[in-house]
């Protein structure tokens, strides 16, 4: 029997976020970010929700993202890694705030365009193609201040102003393009997602609805120009994915976990398909948000859909309506995705259950959805990595996690038959995470030496899993079942 193995041309890589990796938060002219002012610590999911505001970094709160690991100074060091892996893709978003430091300046500032041309060369050098992320999580502070972020619509000038400037400057050296990081996080995550702070008694369903109509035009706008200025592009919507399981076949379950789905698919079935579904109508409309549309936003919609669909994928999630699991099967109440625990599956240090078949199932249900072709740009396994006395990284159970969910990735493509454009590993290098602000959840391939407390050489070690990925990529995947 032929080995099964990945189609030829699949771009292979890793997945990084510019504040989770960059550092040097307020060099050359950056201004200052949403990311910036989130602290890691125990006040980081109530700030990152909206519920806290905190517009500016204060005296007494860690910022680990503030030098991250350093990769702004270290990128030429880090792409050498990583073509030393053998990836043909290496996925990275741009800070808004280095291109426009105010978020809608009247020009961009040459020091930030500067720096991801030189990283993008440095990629193409390696034959490395670049994916990039236009919006990782990442407002403006300006614009948060002057406008209260995504809840207005006058983000979307702010947002297509630093669209062009980048199309414009990376036209020939980018080709693959993500309009927004995870867009359905703004239900979550407002302030993280869309630079949203709630003010009391504020009607939040209503304020998050909006700002997603905001960002679903600004991502449909982007398309669009994106294919004016560089019609050889190819630019996707990311959600983070993960089908719910009811917790049983009593109907009532079956129908929760269909709603849940819904609070994800209400952005990738408009991205995807142009128009809001009968279903989000309804939810709009019970909502209470009757002006929702303005002239021309229909069009708008309908006019910039996705040529991809980009995803994450690290678990899947479980849904009861049955009180008592409920009370005693949920998940800790600070996770970002309400969800009980699925007893058939085992979980990561940080709760977060290993479940390789539903990213079959995910990608099989995206792909029955959609019919357009897939890309999974992150996936991967956190975890606390230690040195060990000979000086290397044994990370056998992120090898093992990653060899089981690329397992189910390839009978998707190849029993299954959805055509899948690549892979990027999350956090190839480990950096910053993102709902924790640790540096201890490590998701990366090549480990730094960076502590939380921001002790550290920052010196870049291979893990075993580094030559591991080396040999799938290299193989084509044929290896993974050895
Ligand atoms: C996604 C984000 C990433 C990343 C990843 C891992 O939600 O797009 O930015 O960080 O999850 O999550 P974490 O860092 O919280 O472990």
């Amino acid at each position: 029997m032929p080995r099964k193995i990945f189609p030829s041309g699949f771009l292979w890589g890793g997945a990084t976020a510019a504040n989770q990796c960059e550092g040097a938060y307020d060099s050359d002219g950056r201004g200052l970010s949403s990311v910036d002012t989130i602290p890691a610590g125990p006040e980081r999911m109530r700030v990152a929700r909206g519920e806290l505001e905190m517009l500016s970094p204060l005296p007494g709160y860690s910022y680990p993202s503030h030098q991250a690991i350093d990769m702004y100074h270290r990128y030429k060091e880090d792409i050498a890694l990583f073509a030393e892996m053998g990836f043909k893709c290496y996925r990275l978003s741009i800070a808004w705030t280095r291109i426009l430091p105010n978020g809608d300046d009247a020009s961009p500032n040459e020091a930030g365009l500067a720096f991801y041309e030189s990283l993008f060369n440095e990629c193409r050098k390696y034959g490395i193609e670049p994916l990039v992320t236009i919006d990782h999580f990442d407002t403006p502070i300006a614009l948060i201040k002057k406008y209260g972020g995504w809840r207005d619509r006058r983000m979307i000038d702010a947002y297509l102003k630093y669209c062009r400037a980048i199309f414009t400057r990376y036209k020939g050296l980018v080709k693959y393009w993500i309009t927004f990081n995870e867009i359905n996080m703004l239900l979550h995550m407002s302030f993280m997602g869309a630079g949203i702070v709630f003010a009391d008694g504020e009607d939040k369903t209503r304020t998050k609805y909006t700002a997603a109509h905001h960002e679903l035009l600004a991502s449909a706008e982007a398309v669009r120009l994106a294919h004016e200025i560089m019609p050889e592009s190819k630019i996707g919507c990311m959600l983070a994915a993960g089908q719910f399981y009811p917790y049983s076949c009593n109907p009532d379950d079956i129908y929760d976990g269909l709603e849940k789905d819904r609070d994800n698919y209400f952005f990738t079935d408009i991205q995807a398909r142009g128009a809001y579904p009968v279903w989000a109508l309804k939810r709009i409309e019970r909502a209470g948000i009757t002006d929702l549309f303005a002239d021309g936003d229909a069009e708008t919609l309908m006019n910039g859909t996705v040529d991809f669909i980009a995803f994450s994928y690290y678990c899947s999630r479980c849904t009861s309506t049955d009180p008592e699991i409920i009370a005693h099967h949920s998940k800790p109440g600070n996770a970002v995705f309400r969800s009980v625990i699925n007893p058939y599956l085992k979980s990561s240090e940080w709760g977060w259950q290993i479940d390789p078949l539903g990213l079959r199932i995910t990608a099989n249900t995206l792909y029955d959805r959609y019919q357009k072709p897939l890309f999974v740009v992150e996936n991967g396994l956190g975890a606390v990595d230690v040195v060990d006395s000979d000086g290397k990284i044994h990370d056998a159970y992120r090898i093992e996690y990653l060899r089981s969910h690329l397992l189910a990735l390839r009978d998707a493509i190849t029993e299954d038959g959805i055509p899948v454009m690549g892979f990027t590993a999350w956090g190839c290098i480990d950096l910053v995470s993102a709902s924790s602000g640790e540096m201890r959840k490590r998701y990366g391939m090549i480990y730094v030496d960076k502590g939380d407390s921001g002790q550290g050489s920052l010196k870049r070690i291979r893990k075993d899993s580094f030559y591991w990925y080396k040999g799938v990529i290299e193989s084509d995947g044929a290896n993974l079942e050895e």
